[in-house]
């Protein structure tokens, strides 16, 4: 059987972050692609000597032409560019949409059977814009979001606790933004459900709240330390727990950006949703039930979200 194909389209910080983890996993022979010419092929050639050291065998190749992603099965986008301190995911609207234009007419023409994961932000308007530009399925084009947002959940839970990290199943909803929802009544403790789990180990709601409320700004967080750039190990491994999903037909019910065009009341829309992933790409979005407070919470996200996408129609009239 011929190797599978892994196509990055952005080679900075995430993108070599993610060549570097699929390398490791040997989930095929990785192209990176960027406009900045040298750098991709300058880190494919770095990260091609670790194979000798960490025993893989996958070809890492750098470029700046599209043709070279041809026949890839999964393609990550990560192109664009990242907040800086004091820049909100919505400030760089305008630059990345026409960086979208550019690479969903790169995809549309080079690789249009392949699993589009999108990273670029602002994620929810970025995801459906490259889905209009390449022209692609809805169900093979997601955005990577979700399960990141819910690793951040999940390990400031596991902290506070004091649990291991693979006992937390935490669950967050909605648009990537600070108006993001983090689902208590679905995160559980080894399946005991976090509020129980609280008043187990003395911690009060108002402490759960807090947790809440750094979860939502927790890319803020890391974009301030770092002082230049954004999160990018993080945002890398979720994305190839996508990728892998994908690949391996697994069936993950992953939160990702998906699609929605009916369910939870949405019309046409992607927003972060529990999603199946498998062999089809995005197969099915499950529907689960919300309380009153957490439906106006999610009301307020996919407002956000609707918002942004008027913004691109008014940028770029080919998607009015
Ligand atoms: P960075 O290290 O700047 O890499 C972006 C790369 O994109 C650079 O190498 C650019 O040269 C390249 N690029 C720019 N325009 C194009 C183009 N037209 N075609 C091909 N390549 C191009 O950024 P990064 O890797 O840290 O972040 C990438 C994106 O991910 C940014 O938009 C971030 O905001 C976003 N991000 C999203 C999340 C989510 O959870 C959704 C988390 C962290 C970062």
């Amino acid at each position: 059987m011929a190797r599978k194909k892994i196509a990055l389209i952005g080679s900075g910080m995430i993108g070599g972050t993610l060549a570097h983890l699929a390398a490791k996993k040997e989930m095929g022979d990785i192209v990176l692609f960027d406009i900045a010419e040298g750098m991709p092929q300058g880190k494919a050639l770095d990260l091609s000597q670790c194979g000798p050291v960490e025993g893989f065998d996958a070809k890492i190749t750098g470029s700046n032409d599209y043709a070279d992603i041809a026949g890839a099965d999964v393609i990550i986008v990560t192109a664009g560019v990242p907040r800086k301190p004091g820049m909100s995911r919505d400030d760089l609207l305008g630059i990345n949409l026409k960086v979208m234009k550019a690479v969903g007419e790169g995809i549309k023409n080079s690789a249009p059977d392949a699993f589009v994961i999108c990273i670029t932000n602002p994620l929810d308007a970025m995801v459906w814009a490259l889905r209009e530009f390449s022209g692609l399925p809805h169900n093979k084009v997601v955005g990577m979001a979700g399960v990141l947002d819910s690793a951040r959940f999940a390990t400031f839970l596991a902290w506070e606790f004091d649990v291991s990290v693979k006992d937390v199943n935490a669950f967050v909803l909605g648009g990537h933004g600070d108006t993001m929802v983090p689902v208590t009544s679905y995160t559980t403790i080894n399946g005991i459900p976090v509020d129980d789990f609280a008043k187990i180990k003395g911690v009060s709601a108002d402490r759960i709240d807090e947790i809440v409320d750094r979860t939502r700004k927790g890319g803020g967080e890391i974009v301030g330390l770092l002082g230049n750039g954004s999160a990018y190990y993080a945002p890398a491994t979720s994305a190839i727990s996508m990728a892998e999903a994908y690949l391996g037909d697994q069936k993950r019910i992953l939160p990702c950006a998906s699609y929605v065009d009916g369910k939870y009341g949405l019309d046409g829309l992607y927003v972060g949703v529990p999603t199946v992933i498998g062999a089809g790409g995005t197969e099915e979005v499950i529907e689960i039930e919300l309380s009153d407070e957490e439906k106006s919470n999610l009301k307020v996200s996919t407002d956000a979200v609707e918002e942004l996408l008027e913004a691109c129609k008014g940028l770029d009239s080919s998607l009015a």
